[in-house]
């Protein structure tokens, strides 16, 4: 992955490259008080480009800010067009958008209110998240021993920087194991996230995602709930265990990153007889042919570049 390309929007200016920098002494790099998006732009099957779900994002970076206390300095129509901006410039077809706010070099110490929010927002080509043989085939996931957040130790509805340490951890921990993604439980044992991705199991047909209580509140999760009951099938919003994991029929992740990805085995169970089983595939399908644009029905979710 080359994270190159000829410009950053940064503070409202579209600067260099090379020249979006910042200070050692900026306070987000000391304590992770930063936030975050992660969105894709698409090569539509008509050929223009298309941003997924552009306006959910941007209002998910701003509760971010809010959460947080120091809010994004821009308006959500600011950071909207600044974003189609950066795709233009940098004359990309299909990319990935970092959306960052953080806090600036100002006072050193936890307590900083008067220091500057900065944003940038840069875009790259980013393939297949856990691989294009991941997509097709399913990957391997492991129980990390790290447990996912507490609702009152972090935001976990912020994309908060810090809080990805946690994601770091768990995913360091699996992938030195040999496994490709970990998935995290909740402080009571029940299944959560995964590093960063949501999860879905399937059983009987009937779909089941971990309700939004210690977990970011997914697009692409969203995406699914709804396409899934658009298609007929029963959603349901409720906490399961590893168990059920290891028993269900089907699973799969969702992320901006990692699009629509099937688990093949979860602890080294393989999961169900085939993977991805048929409704992965079908939800699947659905979801690469909404983002393609080819789903006229879902037209609403794609902002053209
Ligand atoms: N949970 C977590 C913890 C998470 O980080 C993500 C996105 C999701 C769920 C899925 O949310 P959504 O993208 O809105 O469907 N993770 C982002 C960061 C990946 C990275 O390595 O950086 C992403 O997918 O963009």
């Amino acid at each position: 992955m080359s994270l190159k390309t000829k410009t950053i929007w940064l503070d409202g200016e579209m600067v260099p490259w090379e020249d979006a920098k910042v200070h050692v002494l900026t306070h987000a790099l000391h304590y992770g008080t930063g936030y975050f998006e992660g969105i894709r732009c698409y090569a539509l099957a008509d050929g223009r480009s298309g941003v997924f779900r552009l306006g959910e994002h941007v209002r998910r970076f701003s509760d971010s800010g809010r959460i947080l206390g120091f809010p994004l300095p821009f308006a959500q129509e600011q950071i909207e067009r600044a974003i189609v901006d950066v795709i233009r410039v940098n004359g990309l077809k299909e990319c990935y958008i970092r959306p960052l706010a953080f806090l600036g070099l100002g006072e050193m110490g936890l307590y900083a209110p008067t220091n500057p929010v900065h944003v940038i927002i840069a875009a790259w080509s980013w393939g297949a998240y856990l691989g294009e043989e991941g997509i097709k085939h399913g990957i391997r996931a492991k129980v990390s021993s790290y447990t996912r957040h507490h609702v009152n130790v972090m935001m976990t509805k912020s994309k908060v920087s810090g809080n990805y340490v946690n994601s770091v951890l768990a995913k360091t921990e699996v992938k030195k194991a040999g496994y490709d993604e970990a998935i995290m439980l909740d402080t009571e044992g029940y299944v959560a996230e995964a590093s960063g991705e949501n999860i879905f199991i399937i059983r009987e047909r009937r779909v089941k995602t971990t309700p939004l209580t210690s977990i970011l509140p997914g697009i692409t999760r969203d995406s699914i709930v709804t396409l899934a009951r658009d298609k007929g099938y029963e959603v349901v919003e409720e906490r399961f265990t590893r168990d059920e994991l290891y028993t269900a029929d089907e699973a799969f992740f969702t992320g901006t990153a990692a699009e629509v990805t099937p688990i093949r085995e979860v602890d080294d169970r393989k999961i169900g007889s085939v993977c991805p089983g048929p409704v992965t595939s079908d939800l699947q399908q659905t979801f690469f042919a909404v983002i393609k644009g080819k789903e006229r029905a879902y037209a609403r979710w794609l902002t053209y570049v």
